[in-house]
Formats: structure tokens, sequence, C-alpha cells
């Protein structure tokens, strides 16, 4: 019998597929609020085509970049949210003091719309006030020259930028004389970028779109692909229709992974029916990936035994080692400790095990709710051997796919956004430009800041993001910016990080995605790398935002500059032609030969991919399998009334950036201040569905508390909670993370949820 609930405002269950007409009808609405209607038709047309522009929304790979426009929602909401015809105005910056703008909301204030001027902190009035591009690079250059050391400043990149950009970038920071480069991808992929070259040599997925033609299985661990990586959502439901079997691990019901509507599907759409997408959906408890993957291997041992023939063992005795070692420790784990960690039985564990026994061609597809985990990096390495034992690499339909973040995250490490540079790159730039880059490795995001809250670095140089925001633990992180000499914020919009001012500050404006970038030599093209290691061209075509936008390549190159003035790089001539940035990067990073001529064809390149070739660029040359000891995550707190927070996207979020505030297939609407409950866990509180709340933190020292949040009875593995991203990092401690990659443990914070105080 389904309890009688009272009512709670914005809060209604949500019955039909995801995708479909409610997909067209959110489109519109973005279209209408944010842009200039007439321009809008055609700029949403040029996304991922040939001439057009890469889609800011996602990672995910174009069928050869060319085929009929694909639809997607929220592709669409990033690029009106780019594209709005709403301006900040230095008129509007007179009449709202930095305090004041503080007061508002991230939604609020990247609302105001696109930035239109070079802007400097004016302490005096509070407010920010417009300047020339000259002054602003010239002061930044006498602050950072004057530094004691290159290393009390810190060089963050965000996922957006391209390989120009980011390349320029890593090359000024080198020059000046550090590695300090904390980026997005600490926070979000570190796990796979630090796991992954241990086990098969590199740290990027293996497969390609083709590859999802010939897979008999996809096992897909924690992503929440109708939201982030919606393009995935067309794909998967080609495969659900074949009737390849999609396993599903997650603590939450995701709508997208249950049902889907394909609005490319014209008898889906008039006949308002869907596709069911998993095969088998398992609500693996918050952390608890590493136990199942135990389990699973666990049972393909033992099916191995019995039948024969289910361990690949020639692959294992020519490509790998390490195997037996690992053999032994899963044979030495407990299936009383895999069920109790996982929430997961034996039997639906073998269940899996069996059913990828039956496969010849697997994918294993993971998002964050792998990666951002305190065994993050652990996990993914038991993703990699679970494919091993089977021999599911180096074969059309089998691999690895970490679904990337943001749209050019993966090209930005390629190019050298790396705080752990290898010999090799930095000799090849000592060899092309004849300065000596630095050799000490550097900071990494969560390091970035705990030396500014220490003191310890002075200024932060953002291209993109919004550092603080992203990071956990405001009440650590806020204070820190604004006890920085210097910040400095390439960004297209307001946001919080640039409001956490410093003694200086400036705000530097630069063309998106979607505008027409003209240089000396004409309009320009830049390159980004997707999921799938394909690297292709991206320009935009609409009007620049304003007159004085310039572009991150060209803000960097003025900062390059005039923060060194006998600067090795010819920085004016790189930016009068892009193709020349592209010739550097060629001459410095592996794998960009003939780059200028290779991206002229539509779709672009591949970047070498060893392991599909069955090359191991490991130090043994083999792949490498792994021991992840017991299966418990790192956090040393027990106790029956501890949950596991899980801190998430809604579907109108893109990272920080909050388009709108629903929630439309969790069945949220108009607010984020929720917590996501099981019936259980709330039954053993005495709570009921829309009692307010308040939220502690246990794992540390200080009191972590987020109060007055509605708790909400929701479909999600008993023992875990689920509220959203940023509001929650408040009860993410700075400290929390994954040892082995430095990424936050933004999935599994303990904490305790009792009564509001303030209800
Ligand atoms: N529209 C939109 N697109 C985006 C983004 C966006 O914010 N909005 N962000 C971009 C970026 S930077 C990234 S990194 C990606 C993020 O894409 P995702 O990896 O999908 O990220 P999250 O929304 O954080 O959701 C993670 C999923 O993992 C599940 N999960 C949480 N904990 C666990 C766990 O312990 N085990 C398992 N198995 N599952 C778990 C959650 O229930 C949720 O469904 O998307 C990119 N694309
Ligand atoms: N609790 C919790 N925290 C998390 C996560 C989580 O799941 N839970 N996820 C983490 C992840 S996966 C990531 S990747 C980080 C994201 O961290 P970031 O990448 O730092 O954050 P974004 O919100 O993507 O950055 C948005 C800002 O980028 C700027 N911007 C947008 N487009 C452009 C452009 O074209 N050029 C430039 N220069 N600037 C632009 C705008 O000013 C906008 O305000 O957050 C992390 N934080
Ligand atoms: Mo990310």
């Amino acid at each position: 019998m389904p309890k009688k609930r009272r009512a709670v405002p914005g809060v209604r269950s949500y019955d039909g597929p995801a995708g479909g007409w409610g997909a067209l009808k959110a489109t519109a609405i973005s279209v209408r609020t944010q842009m200039d209607t007439l321009e809008a038709p055609a700029t949403l047309l040029r996304t991922n085509q040939p001439d057009g522009f890469d889609c800011p929304g996602c990672a995910w790979p174009d069928k050869e970049h060319h085929s009929t426009f694909q639809f997607c929602e929220n592709g669409a909401k990033a690029v009106t949210w780019e594209a709005t015809s709403k301006r900040v105005t230095p008129e509007f910056l007179a009449q709202h003091t930095v305090s004041s703008l503080l007061q508002k909301t991230d939604f609020e204030l990247e609302g105001y719309g696109r930035l239109t001027h070079p802007l400097a902190y004016d302490p005096g009035t509070d407010t920010l006030r417009a300047v020339e591009w000259d002054e602003a690079f010239n002061r930044i250059g006498e602050i950072l020259r004057g530094m004691l050391s290159p290393d009390q400043v810190e060089f963050y990149t965000s996922g957006r930028a391209s390989n120009e950009a980011a390349w320029l970038f890593q090359l000024f920071a080198r020059e000046y004389g550090t590695n300090n480069f904390p980026d997005c991808s600490n926070m979000c992929h570190e796990a796979t970028s630090v796991g992954l070259p241990r086990s098969i040599g590199i740290g990027k997925g293996t497969v390609s779109l083709d590859d999802f033609d010939d897979a008999q299985l996809i096992i897909s661990i924690g992503h929440n692909p109708g939201t982030n990586h919606p393009r995935m959502m067309g794909t998967l439901h080609e495969l659900a229709r074949r009737n390849v079997p999609i396993i599903v691990f997650n603590p939450l019901r995701e709508r997208a992974l249950e049902r889907f509507a394909d609005p490319q599907n014209v008898i889906e759409m008039a006949t308002y029916s869907s596709t069911d997408i998993a095969s088998t959906y398992y609500q693996v408890k918050a952390g608890g990936d590493a136990a199942a993957l135990k389990g699973i291997m666990k049972a393909l041992l033992v099916l191995d035994e019995q039948q024969g023939d289910i361990i690949d063992h020639d692959f294992i005795a020519t490509h790998t080692q390490g195997f037996d070692l690992s053999a032994a420790d899963l044979a030495a784990t407990g299936w009383q400790d895999i069920e109790n960690e996982s929430g997961l039985t034996r039997q639906q564990l073998a269940a899996v095990a069996a059913a990828y026994a039956k496969s010849s061609a697997t994918i294993v597809t993971y998002g964050m709710g792998v990666t951002q985990h305190n065994k993050g990096t652990a996990t993914v390495r038991l993703i990699a051997d679970l494919l091993l034992m089977r021999g599911n690499f180096g074969k059309p339909g089998a691999g690895i796919c970490p679904l990337r973040g943001h749209s050019n995250v993966q090209g930005n490490r390629t190019v050298g956004i790396t705080e752990k540079p290898s010999k090799a790159f930095l000799a090849q730039l000592e060899k092309v430009f004849g300065f000596v880059p630095p050799e000490q490795h550097g900071h990494d995001a969560v390091k970035a800041m705990q030396s500014m809250v220490d003191g310890t670095s002075r200024a932060l140089i953002c291209l993109g993001g919004n550092f603080a925001v992203a990071l956990p633990d405001p009440e650590k992180c806020f204070p820190a910016m604004k006890a920085l000499e210097l910040s400095v914020h390439i960004g297209t919009k307001l946001n919080r990080s640039h409001l956490l001012v410093a003694r200086e500050s400036y705000i530097l404006p630069c063309l998106g995605r979607t505008e027409l970038d003209t240089q000396a030599s004409g309009r320009q093209a830049v390159t980004v790398e997707d999921s799938m290691s394909m690297v292709h061209a991206s320009s935009g075509k609409l009007k620049p935002a304003s007159p004085l936008l310039r572009s991150e390549p060209a803000i960097i190159a003025g900062l390059a500059s005039a923060v060194l003035p006998e600067t090795k790089v010819p920085w004016a001539e790189l930016i009068a032609d892009y193709s020349r940035i592209r010739d550097l990067i060629e001459k410095t990073v592996p794998g960009f030969d003939n780059y200028n001529q290779r991206i002229a064809t539509p779709g672009g390149f591949r970047m070498p991919l060893p392991p599909t070739e069955l090359k191991w660029p490991t130090d043994s040359g083999k792949a490498m399998f792994s021991v992840f000891n017991g299966v418990h995550e790192d956090a040393d707190v027990q106790g029956d009334d501890v949950l596991r927070l899980i801190t998430l996207r809604s579907h109108d979020q893109y990272n920080t950036t909050v388009y709108a505030m629903d929630d439309r297939y969790r069945g949220v609407f108009g607010r984020r201040d929720i917590l996501f409950m099981n019936d259980v866990d709330l039954d053993k509180r005495g709570l009921e569905h829309g009692d307010r709340v308040d939220i502690e933190t246990v794992v540390s020292g200080r009191k972590l508390r987020l109060e007055n949040i509605t708790v909400i009875a929701y479909n999600i593995a008993p023992g875990s909670v689920g509220a959203y991203y940023p509001e929650a990092n408040i009860l993410v401690p700075l400290d929390y993370i994954d040892k082995e990659s430095g990424t936050p443990s933004y999935k599994s914070v303990p904490v305790r949820v009792v009564h509001s105080a303030s209800a």
C-alpha cells in the first residue's frame, strides 16, 4: 500500500519518460527567456556542425560531426545561456555594490547576462568599474612580477577552454615559473586520470561511438546521462531497442535510465510512447561500487571454476600482470562485507557476472558516482580489472568509457594543463622556446585552495570557471579568496568567485564558443577533444556580446606580454593566426602530427589510444591488475544514524550555473532546498515527507551544517541521501579527498539528519 503523503510545495511525482515533448518545451522556454529569437534557430542549428561550434554542453562525441542536427535540450540551454541578449553593463555595476551582489543567488548572478567590459574592483566605492585592457594587463603584470616566488600564484583552468587557450595558458605560467595548475578535472575525473594510467597506460577512455554499435552489454555506473550527457541517450536508446542489455548501478532511480522518449524518434513523439533503457537497475549504496565490482569479479571466478572458459586466461597471460594477486584478494573478500557495503545481494551480483560472462564485447561507462569518492582511483582500477578479466580491450564493441565533464576538459590535460608535467614535455618546451620550465610539481585544486587558506599562495588567475563555488567547504574557501593580493578572472558571466574580491581584482570578459573570433589573419577556429579522444575544430558566428570582448587566447597573450617583458614567446604573432599556435602544439605535444591539415576534415582526428591496439604504456609494458584493500571507503565513521550524502546536479543546471530552479525528472519544481531520502530512513528518524531538517557532517573536527532543508521521500538506496551541488558544498570538508587523486569526496559525505531546530 503506497503511503498517503502530505502535499509539499514544488514537489510532485514525475511519471512520464525522460526526453519527449517535455524536452522540446523546456528548450522553447530557454530560447524565449534568453535569446533574441531571430538568431536562435540558426545558432542552435550550427551546434556541432562542420563549420559550426562545438557544443559547450558536454563532451559526448557526435557521429562524424556532420550528421543532421541532434536535438538536445541541455545542449540548447548551454547555447542559449551563452548567446543571451542580457548584459552586465558598467552602469549596472556602478549601481550595485559587490557586497550587495554577493547577497544574490548563483542563479541571479549569472542571470544578469554577459560581461561587456574589462573590470577592476574599486575598494573605495565597493563596486566594479570599467578599465582599459592595457591598464588591467599592466597592473596585473606589476603585481605578478612583484611576487616573492612564482609558486605563490595559482593558475586555474575550467575545462571549457579550447586546446589553443589551454596550451597558451600553461606556456604563460611555465615561462613565469610555476606548475601550479589547479583545474576542474581535479574535482571531476582525476581518479580516471590517475587510476587508468596505472591500469592500462593512459588516462582516457578507449571506446569510440562505433563501438556502441558492436557492444553486447553495457554496464553503466554512477552517471546520469538524461541530464548530463543527453546526446548519449540517443545511443542508449538505440541499444535498448536492439535488446542489448544495459545494467545500471545507481543509488537513485534516474528517470532517463529507466524510460526515454527520443525527441529524434517521430513515432515515439507522435504516440507519446517511450523505450525502457536499463534492463536491470541496481540501487547500489553510495560508495558501494567497489564492493559491488569485487562481488561481480568474485562470482566470475566461481563461474570460471565451474564452467571454464569464462576468464580470458590467454589474454591475461599475454597482456597483463598481477592477476593472481587480484584473484587471491577477491577470494579473501567475504560475501558478507560485499553485501553490507554495496547494499546488493550475492545473487544479484552473480546475475551480473552471468550476464557479463555471456557477452563477448562489453563496455563499462561511468561518471561522478565513481570518481567523487575517497576510494575513487582504486574503484576506477577495479572497473579496468573487470574488463581485463574477459579481454574487453582492443576489439570492437568493448572497452572503458569514462564520461567526461566539461566539453574540452580532456583536451586541456592533453595539451599540458597538469600540476605534474612529464620530464619529456618540459624538455620539449625548453627545446622549442629556450626558457627553462620549472620541474617541481605544483598544486592541484584542493592543494591550491589549502595554500590560499594558509596564506602561502597570494594570487589566483582563472581561465574560466567558478573556482571557489565548485570546491568544497565555502566556509574555508570564501575567506581565502578575499585574503589574496590579486585575483584575475577570464569569464563570460558574473559569478560568485569573481565577487569574492581580493585586495585587487580584475574580471576580463571573453568571447564564448558561439561567437565570431576575428584576428589579424581573419576568422579563427579553435579545437577541442571529446570524451572519445576525437579532436576537431570549433568556430562561432554570432556577433560578440560586446565589441570590447577579446578571445581567451588573446587575453592570455596580453597577460603574458605584460607579465614577462623578456618573454621568448612571440605572443602577438600567435594571436594573429591560431594555426601558428597549433603548429607549436604539434611541436611540443605528441599525437598532433599535421594538426592543421587534419582538423580540416569534418570530424577531425583521433588522438593515439595505445590500449585499442593492445599496447600498454605502463612501466611494465603490460596492463596491470590491481588490489583494492577491503571493501570500504576511508571514512572511519560508523553508526546506525550516519547516512552518506551524495551531492548532485539538477536537470536545469550546468555545474555552478543554475539555468532555472526545476529538476523535472526528479519531480522538484521551483526550488533546490531539498534532501532526497528513502522511506526506511525517514521512518527510522521519525521524519515525514516534507519535514524541515538540519544536516550535519560527521567526519570533521569542525561543525559543518546545512539548515532548514526540506526532506522528501525518494527512491534512493537506503543509507544514502542526496542534495544539490553547489548548495550542499558547505557540508563537504576541504580535506575529505581521495588521497590518490586529490578528488573531493563530493558523493560520500557522512552526515546526520535531524528535525530542524529552526523549523
Ligand atoms: N546539463 C549538464 N550537463 C553536464 C553538467 C551539468 O552540470 N549539467 N556537468 C558536466 C560535468 S563537468 C560533468 S563532470 C558531468 C557530470 O555528469 P554525471 O557523472 O552524470 O554527474 P552527477 O550529476 O554529479 O551525477 C552522478 C550520478 O551518479 C550517481 N551516484 C552518486 N553516488 C554514487 C555512487 O556511489 N555509486 C553510483 N553507482 N552512483 C552514484 C547519482 O545518483 C547520479 O545519478 O556532466 C557534464 N555535463
Ligand atoms: N558538491 C559538488 N561539487 C562539485 C561537483 C559535484 O558533483 N558536487 N562537481 C565538480 C565538477 S565535476 C566540476 S567539473 C567542477 C566545475 O567547476 P568549474 O569548471 O570551475 O565551474 P563552472 O560552473 O563550470 O564554471 C562556470 C563559469 O564559467 C564561466 N564561463 C562559461 N563559459 C565560459 C567560456 O567560454 N570561457 C570562459 N573563460 N569562461 C566561461 C562563466 O563565468 C561561469 O560563471 O565542480 C565540481 N564541484
Ligand atoms: Mo566535471
